[in-house]
């Protein structure tokens, strides 16, 4: 474990004066310290996040205290995870800055970064909850995804520079750790941080950890992640990870960068709006008191994952047709690019079963382990609550032991869709 604590934890005291010492911030911030307002506005399970206004303007800070915000003291957690979310900032922020938010500091000693504050935007799985529809999510998402991950492979970088930033990222392993354990491992058994809704899931979840076959597919899954090395991804991109307004989207969050298959992102993102689906079935307020809003916000979650899912095949081919740096399918090889036509289908054949096996474990991950997502938790009734589980849990084991029934781009939203 790697746990070197900052030399000083900030608060919404403390932390005007420090930033006064920066002249960046200062000067954008406007006015003396003495007159700026921190706000802690964090809301995941990770960090503490700030919101710093001054006279002038307003910043996003992040410290990385040496722990886990929601166990604190009791689960240590390397500070370095900050470093790691500058670096992937900085790397996905060089091929698609419009999508993440810009870096203004960066302090190695004091694992502490401040960005820009994105406002008016809100936290996509608020936004969702609220029942709002953001037309241009699904395009600005896959435009994320399509140039993250293209534009960070062996198909656009030359492998000089490839390996050196995996063996960069590859350091983050107090981070990945987390992943490792909490998707692929500790919920297929006894594990003191799991919990579900009981007794209602307790033989589902039974039947899960006897589920020989799951299991495989699970742990083919873990070693893909493990070793498949394909593209920087940005390693927890679920709907938290992401801020939006009408018009724009932002990727946030970067701390569990690390390289592997682009259907890890892929997968994670599209399990998070299938798991918003479900759970408008028990939501009786909001949009979901009216059953005609309700069955609208459900299709558009539907066609959000299927433009994505376009979207991005279709930037990412693109990009591949008009690339010429990268080390796998050299140019040299391929003056006639036509002929890599059906090589790149195939490698997106591949991109999307895993997106599928990656969106199983993680819909399984958010119901039977110890991270759930506020979609479900806010489901008061239990029975309710479980009988929305219990079609994502469906869903997701189908994902995992029936592959070959979703080798097509729509066959996951239509099989959502027949499970309501
Ligand atoms: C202790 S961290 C639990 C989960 O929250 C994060 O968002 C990651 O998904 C992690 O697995
Ligand atoms: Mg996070």
């Amino acid at each position: 474990m790697n746990i070197q604590a900052p030399p000083r934890l900030f608060d919404e005291y403390t932390l005007p004066a420090y930033l006064g010492s920066v002249p960046s911030v200062a000067a954008l911030l406007g006015g003396r310290p003495d007159s700026w307002q921190a706000k802690e506005i964090g809301d995941g399970n990770v960090n503490y996040v700030f919101e710093v206004t001054g006279p002038a303007g307003r910043v996003c800070v992040k410290q990385a205290m040496p722990y886990v915000r929601v166990s604190g003291a009791s689960w240590p957690l390397t500070p370095l995870r900050a470093r790691y979310e500058y670096r992937a900032l900085q790397e996905h922020g060089g091929v698609v800055p419009e999508r993440v938010p810009r870096v203004l500091h960066y302090d190695s000693g004091m694992s502490l970064l401040v960005t820009e504050f994105l406002t008016p935007h809100i936290v996509l799985r608020q936004g969702l909850l609220q029942g709002t529809h953001y037309p241009r999510l699904a395009g600005q998402l896959a435009h994320y995804l399509a140039r993250s991950l293209f534009l960070t492979s062996d198909l656009a970088c030359a492998a000089p520079r490839k390996r050196a930033l995996v063996a960069e990222f590859s350091g983050n392993t107090e981070m990945t750790r987390i992943m490792e354990d909490m998707i692929f491992t500790e919920i297929y058994h006894d594990h003191h941080r799991n919990r579900w809704t009981s007794p209602h899931l307790d033989t589902t979840v039974e039947r899960l950890r006897k589920d020989a076959a799951l299991k495989i597919a699970v742990s083919r899954l873990k070693l893909r992640y493990l070793t498949g090395a394909d593209a920087l991804l940005h390693g927890d991109l679920h709907t938290g990870s992401i801020l939006v307004t009408e018009d724009d989207t932002r990727v946030i969050d970067q701390e569990f960068a690390v390289h592997g298959p682009m259907g890890f992102d892929i997968g994670s993102l599209f399990a998070h709006l299938l798991l918003a689906y479900f759970a408008l079935d028990a939501h009786g307020s909001g949009v979901a008191a009216s059953p005609v809003r309700r069955t609208e916000q459900q299709e558009w979650l539907l066609r959000v994952v299927d433009d994505v899912w376009q979207g991005f095949a279709s930037g990412f081919t693109t990009l591949w047709e008009q690339a010429d740096q990268g080390d796998a399918y050299p140019r040299a090889l391929f003056a006639d690019t036509r002929g890599l036509r059906a090589e790149r289908e195939r490698y997106l054949n591949a991109v999307l079963a895993d997106t599928i096996g990656f969106c199983g474990a993680e819909i399984i991950r958010r119901i039977i382990g110890m991270a759930h997502v506020a979609e479900l938790e806010s489901i008061s009734s239990d029975e309710d609550r479980a009988a929305c589980e219990l079609r994502c849990l469906r869903l997701a084991t189908d994902l995992l032991t029936r592959p070959a029934a979703y080798r097509e781009p729509g066959a996951l939203t239509s099989a959502a869709g027949a499970l309501r």
